[in-house]
């Protein structure tokens, strides 16, 4: 179902239906889904590996925002044609994989904003393990890293965890947020209207907003140890130094979530801070240059996507996902 332009009017469309649902209705698996470690009566079921997350499929996404900045105005900001068709993309591809989506709406700036929610069918619905980004982007650009890069890098994620057919133990929840650059406007809308006994199910919040800076960084948030531990391990596992993200304490969704009480992580990249000589002998790249030097400018596209760090920090999202969600 394909959304219109709408009259401009707040209010939330089905997160209740979504809420209520509790998704405990069980998937089977895609057919060429890997076999899934069942618990026994003598033996817990073992945690499947998370899948590698095709840098390639996670371009094309890119390629799609790309195209749909392109063909409309420029950019996919909040209140534009461009934001809308975003929102269509993402959950055109998400039914077609079978998760159960809805789309929230809410209103700034005398402009129409969409929430796009994905539940992945299964596990305990009274443990939420949720991840997302913002789909919007600035109006200066395309918004391919900010953040095309962590929007395609969920959605392909959400499309692995189809593919397998996971059947994870905690309940899984993909969302893909409106007005972030407007001040977090669409996740705060979403954690300020979720009824305090949902509130109480979410185990914790992944956040990813710009995984594919040009002149990249590896920044872990430090806000919860738990979540923390999960990607820090993995990249030690890719022999990959991170440092906890400093630059943007409360500058992305993961505050939304923060601020109602929940454990939140992510990942980061950077953005317009300047990458020092001492980084440079960690991760390569240019010292005394800007992490991401098109943040929030008309050159943020797909031409200034750094491909191994979006590859690194697609696969770790996808590492977490099965590690939490089990
Ligand atoms: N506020 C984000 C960019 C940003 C700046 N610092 C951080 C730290 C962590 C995540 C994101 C950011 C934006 O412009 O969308
Ligand atoms: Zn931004
Ligand atoms: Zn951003």
């Amino acid at each position: 179902m394909k959304l219109s332009k709408l009259s401009v009017r707040s209010r939330t469309v089905l997160v209740g239906a979504l809420a209520i649902g509790g998704m405990l209705a069980s998937v089977a698996p895609a057919a060429n889904a890997a076999p899934v470690a069942r618990a026994t009566a003598t033996a817990p079921a073992t945690v499947l590996a998370a899948p590698d997350i095709s840098l390639a499929n996670v371009k094309a996404h890119l390629t799609q925002f790309s195209s749909i900045a392109a063909a409309n105005g420029g950019n996919r900001a909040h209140g534009r044609p461009g934001y809308l068709a975003s929102v269509n993309y993402v959950k055109g591809k998400l039914d077609a994989a079978g998760f159960t989506t809805s789309v929230q709406q809410f209103s700034s700036g005398g402009s129409v904003g969409y929430n796009l929610i994905a539940d992945w069918p299964g596990g305990d619905p009274n443990q939420v393990v949720m991840a997302g980004a913002h789909l919007d982007s600035v109006t200066s650009g395309a918004g391919i890293n900010d953040n095309g890069s962590g929007s395609a890098a969920v959605l392909e994620t959400a499309l692995a965890v189809s593919r397998a057919g996971l059947q994870p133990t905690k309940h899984l929840r993909f969302a893909w947020w409106g007005a972030e650059e407007l001040g977090l406007v669409g996740s705060r809308y979403y954690t300020n209207n979720l009824p305090s006994a949902e509130r109480a199910k979410l185990d914790g919040y992944l956040n990813f907003d710009m995984i594919g800076s040009s002149n990249a960084g590896y920044f872990v948030y430090d806000d919860d140890p738990a979540i923390e531990q999960t990607f820090k391990t993995y990249f030690a596992g890719l022999g990959v130094p991170t440092e906890i993200e400093t630059e943007g304490d409360g500058r992305s969704d993961h505050a939304s979530f923060k601020n109602i009480g929940i454990p939140v992580g992510g990942l980061f990249t950077g953005a317009g801070r300047t990458k020092t000589s001492a980084q440079v002998q960690k991760w390569g790249g240019t010292a005394g240059q800007a992490f991401d030097r098109c943040y929030h400018s008309s050159c943020d596209t797909t031409a200034s996507i750094n491909d191994t760090a979006l590859n690194r920090n697609s696969d770790a999202i996808a590492y977490a996902i099965w590690e939490l969600a089990s």
